[in-house]
């Protein structure tokens, strides 16, 4: 296995769109535990493989509290239940030292292929639900500092790029 770099804010390459699976192979399941290895390292919750630098649909989350429970989202759809919204103080490992609440939809489905590329559906509460379509939203080069405001997302990749700047130096 082998840690990946993850990518930080605001990098370009967290803005591509993610191309599906085409097949769920050992090269996927080399990836996936890569990616485990590397939220697990953070440590994090999730990880999308937008994050480092892998531009295809594949998630991994553990949201127990001891890492007991690795799930496997790969070419992961949604649908939105009804209109509720919950709110979640949410990171990102691209963001580091960064939280802002978030509301999203509370209530949704979600239809992924597992690491054997088997089709399974989830009815996700709470934080499985918010990191799912946290992760999701990663697929799709959108990031949750996207969601607050213009003001206070110019400030968090100001600290970030500044941060930057003294780790190359
Ligand atoms: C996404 O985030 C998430 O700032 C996963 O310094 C987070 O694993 C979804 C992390 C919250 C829903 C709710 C963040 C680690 C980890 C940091 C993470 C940090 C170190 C974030
Ligand atoms: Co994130």
């Amino acid at each position: 296995m082998a840690l990946l770099e993850i990518l930080e804010f605001p990098d370009p390459r967290l803005r591509k769109v993610a191309e599906p699976v085409k097949e769920v192979d050992d090269g996927i399941r080399k990836i996936i535990d890569d990616m485990f290895e590397t939220m697990y390292n953070a440590p994090g919750i999730g990880l999308a493989a937008t994050q480092v630098n892998i531009h295809r649909q594949i998630i991994v989350i553990d949201v127990s509290e001891d890492q007991s429970e690795p799930r496997v989202f790969i070419n992961p759809e949604i649908q939105v239940v009804d209109q509720d919204l919950f709110s979640y103080d949410e990171g990102c490992l691209s963001v580091p030292g960064f939280y802002e609440t978030v509301e999203r939809p509370k209530h949704v489905t979600v239809k992924a292929l597992d690491r054997n590329g088997e089709a399974f559906e989830i009815h996700p509460e709470g934080l499985l639900a918010v990191c799912i379509q946290h992760e999701m939203d990663h697929l799709s080069g959108k990031l949750f500092v996207d969601y607050i405001s213009p003001m206070k997302r110019d400030r968090i990749r100001k600290k970030l790029e500044k941060q930057h700047r003294l780790q190359a130096s």
